[in-house]
């Protein structure tokens, strides 16, 4: 089959060489023998838009058309990565693009690399949504994603002399060729100020809220391509400005300088992204950042409803279903309320029935300090009228509970949006739960964990409201765009259709045993190895060689993560070999990439610590190169792209229970890495999946995590029963790897000694030590690894973000394709 194709001719070369010339000239106003890379990188990037742009048009007026009913993605964070490359690819315009520019004397894969990533979000979460619009888009539903247009994403990590510094991410610095600002779809937001309480005519009560401040929300639209590029949706993402109009009071008093400071504030809004992962810091800022873009969102939807119903609120329910990305967006919920009984005039009955047929809720993590809690005070002097909202649903709901166990204190106070205490806090989980019609979690054991731990009592009010979503990657980026090698291989084999139809890859099973086809595929592998050593000799100045074991850890770095059991474990292998040089073991590149939360200092004790023993082993001659380590600075959505193809081993080693789901376990496996890790998120959909054989998996189980807490676990018992385990913790306090610096890494061994050890680090060493043996020993059969290898790649069809999205679709949302002509 051929690529379809937007605009008419758009696969002609010559046709895309003349757009690419036509955009220098005009767009640029630069020429072929002047342009440098950047400058073809952006006429590029104009001559797709062309062809995006043809599709957006067509989908819009076809939604329109069609009244279609939408799902709107309500997320803080989406982690877009770079888009030259997938929407080239979704648009099948990849080749044509790249043999024009070949003709221009440009390669392609070159000029990819100016572009900055679109980092605008912490981690998996993020990048969970940016996978569910790339398939929303592909299979023609429509879905808009609305975000925050923050004007720096998520920090750029430098590393000096071993340790993490975080400097500025500035993407937009040099302009963005994808987005388009909609002044026309502007919206105000209040904030601040008191609520007036009327009487109005038929004795009703009105609550008027006079706000201290208004802002402005403008709209930046980023374009969706599916892949085959059909439907086109949008991501519209809000920047905060000031608002001209309101602040003419101010202004005309002669209060100038007061004018100013109240547009710094307005501008601060959308100013930055919080940086923090799984830590809710109770910041100000950050719940008016998520009042903001929930206010923007939900007036642009009831304005696009109203456009096709006029006042007519009966279809609401029929035409919007809103998911919440997490509670981040949870604001949205008495925004709503406040909108149809306040603005509408709809009585508080009507309002609840529609809000909780509209809204539905992700939970993405367990974490007791990740679950968001403002203080009632705050939202009070920001959202006074949303805290009376918010106390209005307890009420009834705690009427509700009432009835259904009377006099149950204990109950109402766990099921009670509001905890009291010294600070009454807002539960924003509990509110998300009450004002949505579906909650559920991101994979089969964590969903039953939110049922059993988490939300009990509401599973046992509401039974059969909480369910379970497993998480899903795109095909498209992951495999297609990021490992062509691998993909063309796969096309010969099973066909061209599997970034559609992912189950297809199953086909590949076939071929597992046999030798030739073998050799292609660890050939693949070994061309990517190559490609990623010459980006670590690069980057790095580090000489790794290719047909040693490639050892992934890539993630956000958290405790519960485990990094520093990784980092144990290499540090064992080292004592090892320093024992008894003639340790055999087959030669390992541990290879990690983590951002630590600036405020995080463990976690940057151990990208410290991990920096540091690499660089002793690394020189170490001792060690004749049988283990190298590398940190790679600033991970991020491009560097994943470089990293996953060229993964032998992939390390999924949370403590169990704590991982919800995990998606870059689903990454590295599609791309024929073999996962070692424990019985935590999905790693248990996948051990299903490629079956036991074809996977390491190590550890407690969260029963046994479980039980061992409620024993009473103490790390000490680990620390003097097992010897090596001691005398690692033990090294880690002298300065062998800090010279002149004893105890620089001694924040590591208290954490897992005097702090309690909190991720039972110490209690699942031995088993992970263990695993690995066998994984080196897996390894030196070629054959066997390759065969390995193979089956994870064919079994990895249930992982496509398109069946996370159709289980949303029939689960959930209830929302049909509309075929874009
Ligand atoms: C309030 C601070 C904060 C910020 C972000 C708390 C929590 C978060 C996110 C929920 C963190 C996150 O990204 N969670 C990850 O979500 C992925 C997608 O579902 C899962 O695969 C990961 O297991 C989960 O850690």
């Amino acid at each position: 089959k051929a690529p379809s194709k937007i605009a008419e001719n758009a696969n002609d070369k010559n046709v895309f060489k003349d757009a690419v010339i036509r955009h220098l000239h005009c767009t640029l106003g630069t020429d072929e023998n002047k342009a440098n890379n950047h400058a073809w990188w952006k006429a590029t990037c104009s001559a797709i838009q062309e062809n995006v742009l043809e599709g957006l048009r067509k989908t819009q007026k076809t939604h329109y058309l069609n009244d279609t009913r939408a799902v709107h993605y309500l997320s803080a964070e989406f982690l877009m990565g770079r888009l030259l490359s997938n929407n080239m690819h979704n648009l099948g315009l990849f080749n044509t693009a790249q043999e024009a520019l070949k003709e221009l004397g440009v390669e392609l894969t070159d000029i990819m690399e100016e572009e900055p990533d679109m980092a605008l979000g912490n981690g998996g979460l993020g990048r969970l949504a940016a996978c569910f619009i790339d398939s929303l888009a592909t299979m023609e539903l429509p879905a808009i994603g609305y975000g925050i247009h923050y004007e720096h994403g998520l920090f750029r990590q430098e590393i000096k002399s071993g340790a993490q510094i975080e400097r500025p991410d500035s993407w937009r610095d040099y302009g963005n060729p994808w987005e388009i600002c909609r002044p026309e779809s502007i919206q105000e937001v209040s904030l601040y100020g008191y609520v007036e309480t009327k009487y109005g005519e038929n004795g009703r009560i009105q609550k008027e809220w006079h706000p201290g401040l208004t802002v402005k929300g403008v709209p930046w639209d980023i374009p969706v391509v599916g892949y085959q590029g059909k439907t086109v949706n949008v991501l519209r993402l809000w920047q905060s400005e000031a608002s001209d109009y309101f602040n003419w009071d101010v202004f005309n008093a002669g209060g100038y300088v007061d004018a100013q400071r109240e547009n710094v504030h307005a501008e601060t809004i959308s100013k930055v992204l919080y940086p923090n992962d799984e830590t809710e810091a109770g910041k100000e800022l950050r719940l008016i950042q998520q009042y903001f873009f929930c206010s923007c969102s939900l007036k642009d939807i009831i304005r696009r409803y109203k456009r096709a119903h006029g006042d007519d609120w009966s279809r609401f329910v029929e035409q919007v279903v809103i998911q919440l990305n997490d509670t981040h967006p949870a604001i949205a919920i008495p925004e709503l309320m406040r909108i149809l009984v306040d603005r509408a005039e709809l009585d508080w009955e009507k309002a609840w029935n529609i809000s909780t047929q509209v809204f539905a809720y992700t939970n993405h993590t367990l974490l007791p300090e990740a679950l968001e809690k403002w203080p009632a005070r705050m939202i009070e002097k920001i959202l006074p009228r949303h805290l009376e909202i918010i106390y209005e649903i307890n009420h009834r709901f705690m009427d509700l509970v009432d009835k259904k166990w009377p006099g149950d204190n204990e109950k109402k106070a766990k099921l009670s949006i509001i905890e009291e205490g010294s600070e009454k806090m807002v539960r924003m989980g509990n509110l998300s739960v009450i004002g949505s019609f579906a909650v559920n979690g991101v994979a089969e054991i964590h969903s039953r964990l939110v049922k059993q731990n988490l939300f009990p009592e509401f599973e046992a009010l509401w039974p059969g409201k909480i369910t379970n979503v497993t998480n899903g990657i795109t095909p498209r980026r992951w495999l297609k765009a990021c490992n062509p090698a691998l993909s063309a291989l796969i096309d010969k084999k099973v066909g061209d259709d599997w970034p559609l139809h992912l189950k297809k890859l199953e086909g590949l099973e076939k071929h597992a045993n046999n030798k030739t086809f073998q050799k292609q595929f660890m050939q693949v592998k070994q061309a990517n190895k190559q490609l990623l050593a010459n980006e670590i000799k690069q980057t790095l100045d580090i000489d790794v060689d290719v047909n040693a074991i490639f050892d992934v850890q890539i993630k956000r770095l958290h405790e519960y993560k485990r990094q520093h059991l990784n980092l144990l474990h290499i540090m064992a292998l080292y004592r090892r070999i320093l024992e008894n040089p003639d340790y055999d073991m087959h030669p390992r590149v541990f290879i990690f990439g983590a951002k630590a939360a600036p405020g995080y200092r463990l976690a940057k004790d151990i990208i410290y610590a991990i920096n540091m023993v690499g660089n002793k082993i690394n020189n170490d001659p001792r060690v004749k190169n049988k283990i190298k380590v590398v940190f790679l600075p600033n991970y991020r959505v491009s560097l994943a792209e470089k990293m996953i193809p060229a993964s032998d081993v992939s390390e999924q080693i949370s403590t169990a229970g704590k991982e919800a789901s995990g998606t870059g376990n689903m990454k590295l496996a599609l791309n024929g890495a073999l996962t070692i890790g424990t019985l935590d998120g999905a790693n248990i959909e996948i051990a299903e999946e490629v079956g036991d054989d074809n996977i390491f998996i190590f550890g407690m189980t969260v029963e046994e995590v479980e039980a061992l807490k409620a024993k009473g676990y103490n790390p000490h018992d680990y620390y003097y029963r097992d010897a090596e385990i001691k005398a690692i913790l033990d090294w880690l306090e002298t300065d062998y790897f800090t010279p002149g610096k004893p105890g620089a890494l001694v924040s590591i061994k208290q954490s897992l000694l005097e702090q309690g050890d909190a991720y039972m680090v110490l209690a699942d060493y031995r088993a992970y030590s263990d695993a690995q043996a066998k994984v080196d020993e897996a390894y030196r059969d070629k054959e066997r690894w390759a065969k390995m290898a193979i089956i994870n790649t064919a079994k990895m069809g249930k992982f496509t973000s398109d069946r996370s999205i159709q289980d949303y679709v029939d689960k959930i949302w209830k929302l049909r394709a509309c075929e874009v002509k």
